[in-house]
């Protein structure tokens, strides 16, 4: 049998968390070419419908769902409903997320926790919702969706680095593993790339490029390889890896004065 069956994911149920949209409708739509049967959810009915017309506009028959992470019991729901509907979830992607830039001093502790709750309190309540079926069928595989502010700060994003970071940690654990987006081109960043009123680039879109050694933004794309393979039997024995696909940013100290 070909090394490269390894990374098919045919025959598995793949439940990637608010991925109507961006990152998370990357993976899954790569899950689906490597086999896998999808599952995701999103706050709003509106969003699941427009994320299953999405998914039908690639050939892909998704199972869409609401759901908020945050909630607990929604999530415990969601797990019931579609172990009844689809089947065991083999692989879950804590994928759903958001960001709020403002810097600490004038961030309330509401919005911190607002932060902490969906980035990292959710991946916690969702994951612990999947594990036991995994356990009871012998194997399953969740993969965090962390950041580089897993690693590091930024003046506006402290609650967003404390979450991330924290996922990293909560990453540590047996056929757990996260992936480390560096600057994607998603809604999440758009604000970051705006063209100016006088038509310029945005200055942060200006200085993630000067700092990428790629000289680009990452596009949702890039991740969809290192997903289904840490979603595969091809990363067996990989556990508590955080695989960052940032362009080179983390690796490069950056350009020398001359
Ligand atoms: P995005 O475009 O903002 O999409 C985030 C998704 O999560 C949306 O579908 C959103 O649904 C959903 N979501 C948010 N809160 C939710 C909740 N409580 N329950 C259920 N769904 C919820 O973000 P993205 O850029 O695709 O990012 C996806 C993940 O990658 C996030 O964890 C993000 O932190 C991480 N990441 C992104 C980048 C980047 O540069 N873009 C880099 C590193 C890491 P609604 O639209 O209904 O809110
Ligand atoms: C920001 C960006 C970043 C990216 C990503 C980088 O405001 O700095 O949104 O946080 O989203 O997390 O890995």
């Amino acid at each position: 049998m070909s090394f490269l069956n390894n990374f098919s994911l045919e025959g598995k149920i793949a439940l990637v968390t608010g991925a109507s949209y961006g990152i998370g409708f990357a993976i899954a739509s790569a899950y689906a070419e490597a086999g896998a049967t999808i599952v995701f959810n999103d706050i709003k009915q509106e969003l699941v419908d427009k994320g299953l017309a999405a998914y039908a506009e690639k050939g892909i028959k998704a199972h869409g769902y609401v759901c908020d992470v945050t909630n607990e019991e929604q999530v415990n729901e969601l797990v019931k409903k579609v172990e009844e509907e689809v089947g065991v979830i083999d692989i879950l992607v804590n994928n759903a997320g958001i960001i709020k830039r403002i810097p600490m001093c004038d961030m309330s502790a509401a919005e911190f926790r607002q932060v902490i709750d969906v980035d990292l309190n959710a991946p916690f309540i969702v994951s612990k919702a999947v594990i036991p079926s995994m356990i009871k069928k012998g194997h399953g595989k969740i993969i965090n969706i962390c950041s580089m502010m897993s690693e590091l700060g930024r003046e506006t994003v402290s609650a967003y680095a404390a979450a991330k970071g924290g996922l990293k940690m909560l990453t540590k654990n047996i056929q757990c593993n996260g992936i480390g987006p560096g600057y994607i081109a998603t809604p999440q960043t758009a604000p970051l790339r705006e063209i100016q009123p006088d038509g310029s680039r945005h200055p942060f879109d200006q200085f993630i490029i000067a700092k990428t050694p790629a000289a680009r933004w990452g596009n949702a794309e890039d991740l969809q390889g290192p997903a289904v393979f840490l979603a595969s039997d091809a990363s067996n024995f990989v556990n508590g890896h955080v695989l960052y696909v940032d362009g080179g940013i983390l690796a490069y100290i950056g350009k020398q004065p001359q």
